[in-house]
This record gives structure tokens, sequence and C-alpha cells, in this order.
């Protein structure tokens, strides 16, 4: 019997993303992305990695989904390549890409897993970003119609749809700060970029009500705790308005209508307006909001900083990303959103990055600090349950060590080692920890 058990029908699994595990990206008439792009460009990547082969999923993903009935996950949250699907982004489509999600979800199905599709992991098709990008517009229609070939063909099996992950990391890392595809440095664009995700997801949105009557549909935010330095109320404002940059962007149009005040007050005519016609576009019911938690921020007042908020760099508990481990910072999270948005959560990522991990001489990975870093978070997420917050499962990250995007494959996030040169899987200490959780229900 566990201590903190949670509530029954809770769902336990594991997340990946394309681009991060899948390899092969130009196979089967798969056109190019972004990511194939940036990843291809000298000086993006942590010692030039690519993600041409990773975990090469594409080709073993039958072996993978063995493992992970192994490992008696319940879900399993991953993401479809646009590019696979329509290489030039829409027009023709290319049956031999969707195919591979077709015998993926198959492949889940047929080992009692239940699928969580999310159709956006950052891989936007080349072509696209040739016609402007995110920040075009037009992008929205593609988008939708995208995701309406998707919900068409997985719709009758897949019943869990995330339209977006993280949407303020692929367009301020990706537009704003180009530290990410497709390298863009221009905070004009970030903002335009993010106005079209909205809008592509609103429309996503509406076309999934009558094509999967009977599934749910949210949208996945990179969420960090942001908490004042101090408790002056000059600090309490810097970390609202960190909140309102890093956590609300995206979920206060969709819930409430309209762009947290404090961006306006940040970036003034740079933050394209909200007209009655792109409110009624995202301002949509979904059933879900997906949060994806790894650490806080800590900020105090400081006018001439960033958003007037300065973030702090505490003593503490690190991972390899240099993320502060703050378990606390989740059931705060967790307990502000649904008191705020009313609606159902999931947790769709968490997980320490870690570096430097290799098979001891007994072959084993012994990987305690992820172990410690989810179990501590997962009795965080148990406390907000037991106070009523309606979570209704956790997704680790990761499935399966992968290429960190720019920090390629020097940090590993798996629950499973990969070997990237024999491609070996090896579950690790955590996965045989977290194995027991899920049979659990609960620690
Ligand atoms: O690997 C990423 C993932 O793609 C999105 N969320 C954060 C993870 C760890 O950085």
């Amino acid at each position: 019997m566990p201590v903190l058990e949670f509530p029954d029908g809770f769902l336990w699994g594991t997340a990946t993303a394309s681009y991060q595990i899948e390899g092969s990206p130009l196979a089967d008439g798969a056109g190019p992305s972004i990511w194939h792009t940036f990843a291809h460009t000298p000086g993006t990547i942590h010692d030039g990695d690519t993600a041409d082969v990773t975990c090469d999923h594409y080709r073993r993903y039958r072996e993978d989904v063995a493992l992970m009935r192994e490992l008696g996950l319940q879900a399993y949250r991953f993401s479809v390549a646009w590019p696979r699907v329509f290489p030039a982004g829409y027009g023709d489509s290319n049956s031999a890409g969707l195919a591979f999600y077709d015998r993926l979800v198959d492949e889940l199905l047929a080992a009692g897993i239940t699928p969580m599709a999310t159709l956006y992991h950052w891989d936007l098709p080349q072509a696209l970003e040739d016609e402007g990008g995110w920040p075009n517009s037009d992008l929205a229609c593609h988008f939708a119609d995208y995701a309406e070939h998707m919900f068409d063909a997985l719709g009758d099996r897949v019943k869990l749809w995330i339209t977006f992950n993280e949407p303020w990391v692929f367009t301020y890392l990706g537009y704003g700060l180009g530290v990410h595809a497709p390298g863009t440095t221009d905070m004009g664009a970030a903002l335009k970029a993010g106005h079209t995700a909205l809008r592509a997801h609103g429309m996503a949105v509406e076309r999934f009500r009558s094509l999967v009557p009977d599934g749910e549909i949210g949208i996945t935010l990179s969420v960090q705790a942001q908490l004042p330095a101090s408790d002056t109320d000059e600090d309490r404002q810097a970390a609202m308005r960190s909140s309102a940059f890093y956590n609300e962007w995206f979920i206060e149009p969709i819930v409430c209508g309209d762009y947290p005040p404090a961006l306006r007050d940040q970036f003034g005519e740079l933050l394209p307006e909200m007209g009655e016609a792109d409110r009624a576009t995202i301002q949509r019911p979904i059933d879900f909001i997906g949060l994806n938690y790894y650490t806080r921020l800590l900020v105090e007042n400081d006018e001439n900083a960033f958003l007037g908020a300065r973030p702090w760099r505490v003593p503490g508990h690190y991972t390899a990303m240099d993320w502060e481990i703050y378990p606390a910072g989740l059931y705060h999270l967790l307990k502000t959103f649904y008191a705020t948005y009313g609606l159902p959560l999931y947790i769709t990522e968490n997980g320490a990055g870690l570096e430097g991990e290799k098979p001891g001489a007994d072959g084993a990975i012994d990987d305690v600090q992820r172990l410690r870093y989810l179990q501590s978070h997962i009795e965080m997420a148990h406390r907000a349950t037991s106070e009523g917050v309606d979570l209704r499962g956790y997704m680790a990250w990761s499935f399966i060590d992968n290429f960190e995007w720019s920090f390629g494959f020097a940090k590993r996030f798996g629950l499973v080692y990969c070997d990237y040169e024999t491609q070996a899987r090896t579950p690790k200490l955590s996965a045989a920890w977290y194995r027991r959780v899920i049979k659990d229900n609960g620690i």
C-alpha cells in the first residue's frame, strides 16, 4: 500500500519529441525541418551534434514500445514531425511519413499504452520558414490543415492531443534570442510568432471538436515558479511581471482572451493587438493544460533589467542544466494554475538532465539523483492532488536519453540509457523505481 496514493485513473507515463529521438529525418519522403537546418549549421549545437540518428526510434519504435510495456508505462506522450506528413508544410501530404505514426499508435495500443500526441514540438517544415516562419500569420491556416489531417488519420485511436509544446520556448528562444531554430534575433518577430501560434492553436481546437468529439485537447506550457527574492512589494511585483512573461503569455489569451497587461507594458506596440476576430479564434475552450516543470526563477525588482526583474542565483542543488532543483515550485504552480484557470492539469514533462552518466562495471546505471528528483516532484504533485487540484497524469521527461537541442547529446534526461554507438537501451535505476510507482499508483 503506497503512503502517497494518487486518485484512481491517474495516468503515468513518459514523454519524448520527434526530432529528439526519431533520427532518419529525411526518410520516406520527409522534408527537412528548421531543426535539421539549424543543427547542420556550424556553431549552433554543442560539439556539432545533429539528430540525424539520435536514438534511431524511427526504425526501432517496436523495440521501444516493448520496453515501455516492460516498464509498466500507462501512457506515452510523443510528437508528430510535421515535415514527415507535409514535406513542404502544406499541399501534398506524404502517406509514408504518416504511416510511421499510424504504426506507432497501433503498437502502443496493442501494448496497452495510452497515446498522447503533440502536434508541434518545434520541428517546423523548413519550407514554411522560407515563407517567413511563425511570424508569418499564414502559418496558422497551414497548421490547422495539418492538425485536421492528423485528427482525421489518428483521431479514431488517439484521444489525448496537445496542439503546441512550449510556445514560449520556440517563439522566444527561436525568434527572439536565436539560440534555437531558426536562429532569429528579433523580439518583434518572436511576439508575432507567438500570436500566429495562438491563432493556429485556436483553429486546430475548432477542427478537433467535430473530428474527434470524444477526445480531449490542450496545450503544453513551459512553466517556472516565479518567486520574489524578498517579501517586499517591489520584489513581488517583479515576480508577477516575470510570471506574466514566462508563464502566462500564452494561457491568458486562450482562457481569458487577452495578453497579460505586464506584456503590453513591457513590449508596447511590438506586441500584436488582440482584435475581436483573433480573440474569438484563440479563446476557444480547451480540455486541459499541460505543464512542463523543471525549476523556479527567483527575481528581485531592478528597473534596469528585462521586465524590471533581475534573476537571482541562490545556493542549492542544481542539475547539469544549471536548473535549481526546487520541487515546491511544482506544488505552487499546480495550485496557482488550477485556482486561476480552473482546468484539469497534466504534468506533461518533469525530469533531471544529468551529465557523465554511463553504465558501471555491472552494466547498471544508478541514477540516484534523477530518482530523487522524480520522487520529490511526485510528492509535490501528490500534495496538490490531495488538496483538490484536478491533476490527471504525470509524464516523466524522458523515456530515453536524446538530443537535447543546443546541448546536443551532452545532457541525458532518460529513464532509459541510450548508447548512441550501439543503440543499446538500458533501463536506469530510476526506470525500475518508476515502474514500482506506476504499479502502486503512488509512492
Ligand atoms: O528536452 C526538452 C523538451 O524538448 C522540452 N522541454 C524541456 C526538455 C528539457 O530541456
